[in-house]
């Protein structure tokens, strides 16, 4: 997969990405990835890329003029033009399910807003999808990038391996994990889970279960139906704001 990011901050692309698994999925081959400098398309004398509001109000708005030039640029380096993502508190909600449909494409491009946001009409004429992460505002898209770089290049085929397969995690059952130990068995008087060390793989296997029930019951009962059952992923509450702001 080749994911490209627009971004005023370049230098913020490192770190997370040069790390562990996104870092052998990059050197295999596996994800290519590319971050590009929106300021490399400003046109003026003082490069700028931002300009007032029209209507007042404070801070700056990205202008849109620049972004589409740098859009532009970016998808005439490739051989597809690639699903434009926007990060934004206000679009939809990045869930494991979302996350699986991004990785089946061949190439995304990442959006990275800064100042007070961006003009909206780069985001309805250039943008193919607007994602938040969160409800929380940040100091712009970069993260949220990073985040969204990091969920999907797991689910790219071979990033993960043999050993572990997307398939089995928590989300994709709907139930989160039961809690694991490793040695010793004994820490500060903090023992271990006596079924785990009986070597009884049905006991194993039915306290793991309940644990998952139990777990996921105390912490994500939104995850469970009123009788306590697991609801499908698309009739769980996300915690999002209906568009009338009714939660
Ligand atoms: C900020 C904002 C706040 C309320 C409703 C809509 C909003 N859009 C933006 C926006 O596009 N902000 C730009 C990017 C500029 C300021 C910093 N930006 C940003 C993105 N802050 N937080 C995010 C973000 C993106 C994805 N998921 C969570 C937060």
């Amino acid at each position: 997969m080749r994911i490209d990011v627009l971004t005023l901050f370049p230098e913020a692309f490192t770190g997370p990405l040069d790390v562990s698994i996104v870092r052998r999925a990059r050197e295999d081959g596996l994800l290519d990835l590319h971050v590009h400098d929106i300021r490399e398309h400003a046109t003026d004398r003082h490069r700028s890329v931002d300009d007032y509001p029209f209507g007042g109000g404070q801070g700056m708005v990205m202008r849109v003029d620049v972004l589409d030039r740098a859009l532009g640029h970016v998808q005439s380096l490739g051989t597809e033009a690639g699903l434009v993502v926007l990060l934004t508190p206000a679009g939809e909600r990045l869930t494991d399910a979302l996350v699986r449909e991004l990785a089946t494409h061949g190439r995304l491009v990442l959006v990275c807003g800064r100042y007070e946001g961006v003009d909206e009409r780069f985001a309805e004429h250039c943008v193919d999808r607007e994602i938040s992460i969160g409800d929380y505002v940040l100091t712009g898209g970069e993260l949220p990038a990073m985040v969204l770089i990091d969920a999907v290049a797991r689910h790219v085929p071979g990033v993960l391996g043999d050993e572990v397969s997307p398939e089995e995690e928590s989300f994709v059952q709907g139930l989160l994990e039961h809690p694991q130990y490793t040695r010793p068995a004994e820490y500060r008087g903090w023992a271990v889970p006596e079924v785990l060390l009986s070597g009884h793989h049905a006991n194993v296997s039915k306290w793991k279960q309940e644990q998952r029930l139990r777990r996921t019951r105390e912490r994500r009962p939104d995850l469970l139906d009123a009788g306590g059952h697991l609801r499908k992923p698309d009739e769980r509450e996300t915690g999002e704001l209906q568009s009338d702001g009714a939660p």
